[in-house]
């Protein structure tokens, strides 16, 4: 920072995996205005508006000090005229008008209570808007056909919308450890997302599964499934293989082993005896107060099988934030002429892949200084 009429200036490079974003952020009000905008632009189908909000309010995050003026944001990058504007508003008038009229819109509360069953996207919710439903019991009412997904969503609507700590999701890890050492002794079960970046709370807990040689993992995800179903541990699954976007064609997916990247969608109930076993709560018996009381929650878990070769793209790729994954695969592309997936590095001027074991290599292989996932929270 350099000091200019008295007001701190910031220097910031300008893609996100160039930073450290921990969770500390110390322009909360700004960044929460700025994510709820791209939130809206997102369930708009806006997605470039939505990604331009996204790293204005990444930019902000990284700030040591409060912004007070907004001389201090001169020469930062990625702030756009429109978020300047929001910015302004807040810090002149105490809030965004924008921001307000979005949050009282009838639309952008009817997506948001839409898209918070699990297995609706906006563009279903879009659909039932249109059609005047703007709520769980319009939606009820109006009795919609819905996917098997969108039925276990509607079911365990609350518990679903209600954030995963910590404790629950270690909880969970313990479950999916066991289940992973009765099918297959010796694959090992990594969190990843939110929760291996230090969130203390998220929407659902990530799980990344490799075997140290490669080839067994191959068949494991359907074993998996059957075990914590056995168990009465699933209230929804569903199996596919991968199909990120940009892993589906293209340079960065390597012809061989994409079909043993796996993907579990799951809804999982987990217990007070699981959470108490876990060490979590207090050891207590059930007892007549427990009468009526619901003893579980509904809680969504994603399960990944990747391959060991492929396990630090994986690992890389799955442990976000969104954002700084984006940033990663922009300055590769942009910067490197590379292109960057969950499964491979490939290098357009050497036309090779490029392998790593670790996420270190692949951050050297980009020419970034590595960044470590506590640091990745853009
Ligand atoms: P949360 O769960 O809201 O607290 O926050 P995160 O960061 O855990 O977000 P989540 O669970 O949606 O996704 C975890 C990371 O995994 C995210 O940063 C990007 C990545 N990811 C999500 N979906 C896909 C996918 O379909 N394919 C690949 N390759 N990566 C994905
Ligand atoms: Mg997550």
């Amino acid at each position: 920072p350099t000091n200019e009429a008295e007001v701190e200036v910031f220097s910031v490079p300008s893609y996100a995996c160039q930073r450290r974003t921990t969770l500390e952020n110390r322009n909360t009000v700004l960044t929460d205005a700025l994510s709820l905008l791209a939130e809206n632009a997102e369930l708009s189908a806006e997605e470039g508006r939505g990604v331009a909000f996204r790293r204005a309010a990444a930019v902000l995050k990284v700030l040591p000090e409060p912004v007070t003026d907004m001389t201090q944001l001169r020469g930062l990058p990625c702030l756009g005229e429109h978020s300047l504007r929001v910015i302004k508003d807040i810090l002149e008038n105490g809030a965004s008008s924008e921001v307000e009229s979005t949050k009282q819109s009838e639309r952008f509360k009817a997506l948001k209570v839409l898209t918070g069953i699990f297995g609706v996207g906006a563009k279903t919710a879009d659909r039932w808007i249109r059609e005047g439903i703007h709520d769980l019991q319009q939606l009820k009412d109006s009795r919609p056909t819905l996917n098997r997904a969108q039925r276990a969503g509607l079911e365990h609507y609350d518990d679903i919308n209600q954030p995963v700590s910590k404790a629950e999701a270690d909880a969970i890890g313990q479950v999916v450890e066991e289940a992973v050492a009765a099918v297959l002794p010796g694959a090992q079960v990594t969190l990843i997302g939110g929760f291996r970046r230090g969130k203390l709370s998220g929407h659902d807990v990530d799980f990344l599964i490799t075997h140290p040689e490669e080839g067994r993992e191959v068949g494991l995800m359907p074993k998996i499934v059957s075990w914590l179903e056995s168990q009465g541990f699933l209230l929804y699954q569903k199996t596919t293989r991968n199909s990120y976007l940009e892993s589906e064609d293209g340079p960065a997916r390597p012809c061989s082993n994409m079909d043993r990247f796996e993907r579990c969608f799951s809804v999982f109930k987990l217990s007070e005896d699981e959470k108490r076993r876990a060490g979590q709560t207090q050891s207590r018996h059930a007892s007549a107060e427990d009468g009526g009381r619901k003893l579980w929650r509904a809680v969504r878990v994603d399960l990944v099988v990747s391959p060991i070769s492929q396990f630090a793209f994986a690992l890389l790729g799955w442990t976000g934030s969104k954002l700084f994954e984006r940033e990663l695969r922009r300055w590769a592309g942009h910067e490197k002429t590379m292109s960057l997936s969950s499964h491979a590095l490939y290098d357009g001027t050497q036309r090779t892949y490029l392998r790593a074991t670790s996420e270190e290599e692949i951050f050297a292989h980009l020419g970034l200084d590595y960044i470590p996932p506590s640091e990745r929270n853009a």
